[in-house]
Parts: structure tokens; C-alpha cells; sequence
């Protein structure tokens, strides 16, 4: 019998600095209510999806920095939305910044959770790849600062059974590294669930602006056919305190074919019936790790960091 997995990619418009949590998760109750009309299990949304993108400006004050952060998760503010959830049996991958006190310290993450039917945290993930900058770089017309607002994640990239199969997370510029699908591949990942905020322009490359939305897609499209799982790509999208954010959330299949997309800039759904045996024959066949990889001659991609060009 195939694993049939009812998906909504939920996409958000832009949140301003100054809407509250309530106001948010109104948003995303409102896109849990559309998805259930369509059957949907489990629905994606966005990295970050409970403010606006606060690494676009330079901050020095912690309190006006932590107040982008959760502390607790569910909050009193947040619970709605996991109420509302349960009630209508959708599990849902919500993005935020998370603040958690650990090791004796306040440690702070870009991190996504995956929610059950039930209302359950089933999996976290705190994001690996943090592009941008540390400092604050005046010549540029938005800073990208998540290099300085959260540290390096600690979990790795967990794969977890739930909603029928193997499920994997990561956020928003780890899905451009390959490793990190590689990583979920090789644990059997049979659907991926990234959120992102991508600004259409990148400072210091202006020239790749004009491919914003193709690079968006390249990298969900290569992931999800090279691991043979789905990959629900998810935007925060539109014009967001000034910046333009790209949208294209999308639904991959396992043959790396997009099957659903959103159209809009606002909050929008996209929705797909998953069969999770899809990327079967791929990972029996072309993909088949077991029979084909040859480790022996990766080590470089472990052992350097940088490229190393031999003179
Ligand atoms: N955003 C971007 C991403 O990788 C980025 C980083 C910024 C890419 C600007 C291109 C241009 O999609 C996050 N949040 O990682």
C-alpha cells in the first residue's frame, strides 16, 4: 500500500518589525485552516515564520535582539497555533529563533521543529550554515547578520520517523550545500522540509540577482533528486521592511520534477499528495549509496574547509 502524505508548502508574505506574535500566528492558524480543506497532514512554513527577517538590521542592544527570540516553545503566544493544529490533526516544520538557556548559558539558534498530529515535538533542528556577516558592513543597503545573532547549530541534520516515513529539516542556505542532503540521504530521508528568507539581491555578488529564483530552485530540485526523497521548499517571500524577498516555494518530488508551486508573494499554499515510496526507485536504482558511493575518495570534502588549489 503506498504512503500517501497530504502536504501544504505555506508560505508567508512579509512580516513587519512590528506585528506581534499574535498577529503571525493568526496568519498561520488562517493557512492551517485553508491546508485542512484540502486534506492536508502536514504543512511547511517558512524560517523565522514569527517575526520579520531582524538580521537585515544592526543591533547592539541584547534585549532588542532577544526579543526576536523564543524562550519557550510552545509559548503562552505561540500555543494557539499548536492548539489549533492538534484540533484539526496537522503536524506542521515551523521556523524560529530560538533562545535556550544551556550549558549554563543563553545559547541562541535559527531553528525548526517539526510538530505531530498530536501536537508533539518530534524533531529540532538548528540551522548548520549561517551565511552573511558578524559585523556591521555600512556599505550595504541591508546587512545579512545571522553570523552574529546565532550560533552554529549543535544537532546535526536528525532524520525521524513521523507522518509514515523518514523526515529530515534544514533551513534556508544549508539546502545550497550539498552535504547537508547528502547527510539526511544517508540516513534514508524520504521528504526534507526547508524554510527560507532569501533576499532577491546579494550585496556582494549583485550579478546572481537575476537567477535569485532559478539558484532557489537548482538547489531544491539537485537535493531531492540526488537523495531520491521530496524536499518542501518554503519562502518568507515579497517585500518585507523595504526588502525584496523571493517567493517560489515549492513541492519536489523524489525525480527532482516540482509538482506544486506558489504564484503569489503573500502568504499562499501550495499543496501535493506525497507518495513517500516515490523515491524508491530512485534510491534502488541511480541513487543506490550502498552499491555506487565510493568514500574512499571523499575525505577532502571532510577534512577541508576551504578550498586548497595546489601550485
Ligand atoms: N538566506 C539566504 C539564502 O541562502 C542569502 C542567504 C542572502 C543568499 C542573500 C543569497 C542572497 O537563501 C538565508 N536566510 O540563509
Amino acid at each position: 500500500m503506498s504512503r500517501i502524505v497530504t502536504v501544504a508548502a505555506a508560505q508567508l508574505g512579509p512580516i513587519a518589525r512590528d506585528e506581534s506574535r499574535p498577529q503571525v500566528v493568526e496568519r498561520l492558524i488562517n493557512l492551517l485552516r485553508q491546508a485542512k480543506t484540502h486534506g492536508c497532514e502536514l504543512v511547511v512554513f517558512p524560517e523565522l515564520a514569527l517575526t520579520t527577517f531582524f538580521p537585515r538590521w544592526f543591533m547592539q542592544d541584547q534585549a532588542e535582539i532577544d526579543s526576536f527570540f523564543e524562550r519557550d516553545m510552545p509559548s503562552a503566544e505561540t500555543q494557539p497555533l499548536f492548539d489549533a493544529a492538534r484540533e484539526m490533526r496537522i503536524g506542521f516544520y515551523l521556523g524560529y529563533a530560538e533562545l535556550a538557556e544551556q550549558d549554563g548559558r543563553i545559547r541562541h539558534f535559527n531553528t525548526a521543529i517539526l510538530v505531530d498530529k498530536a501536537g508533539q515535538v518530534v524533531s529540532k533542528y538548528r540551522k548548520i550554515h549561517l551565511p552573511g556577516h558578524a559585523e556591521h558592513e555600512p556599505q550595504r543597503p541591508f546587512q545579512h547578520l545571522e553570523k552574529r545573532y546565532f550560533e552554529t547549530g549543535d544537532l546535526g541534520w536528525p532524520v525521524v520517523r513521523a507522518f509514515g516515513g523518514l523526515m529530515g529539516m534544514c533551513i534556508c542556505n544549508d539546502r545550497r550545500w550539498p552535504e547537508t542532503h547528502r547527510v539526511m540521504g544517508l540516513q534514508g530521508v524520504e521528504m526534507i522540509m526547508v524554510g527560507y528568507n532569501t533576499p532577491v539581491h546579494n550585496p556582494p555578488a549583485p550579478d546572481h540577482d537575476r537567477l535569485s529564483d532559478f539558484h532557489n530552485h537548482l538547489v531544491l530540485q539537485a537535493a531531492a533528486y540526488q537523495n531520491g526523497t521530496w524536499v518542501i521548499g518554503v519562502a518568507k517571500a515579497g517585500k518585507e521592511e523595504g526588502c525584496d524577498l523571493i517567493g517560489g516555494s515549492v513541492i519536489v518530488a523524489p525525480s527532482g520534477e516540482i509538482v506544486a508551486r506558489c504564484s503569489t508573494l503573500g502568504d499562499e499554499l501550495a499543496v501535493a499528495r506525497c507518495d513517500l515510496d516515490m523515491g524508491v526507485s530512485y534510491k534502488n536504482t541511480i541513487f543506490n549509496f550502498a552499491a555506487h558511493r565510493e568514500p574512499q575518495h571523499y575525505g577532502m570534502i571532510v577534512e577541508r574547509k576551504g578550498a586548497v588549489i595546489e601550485s
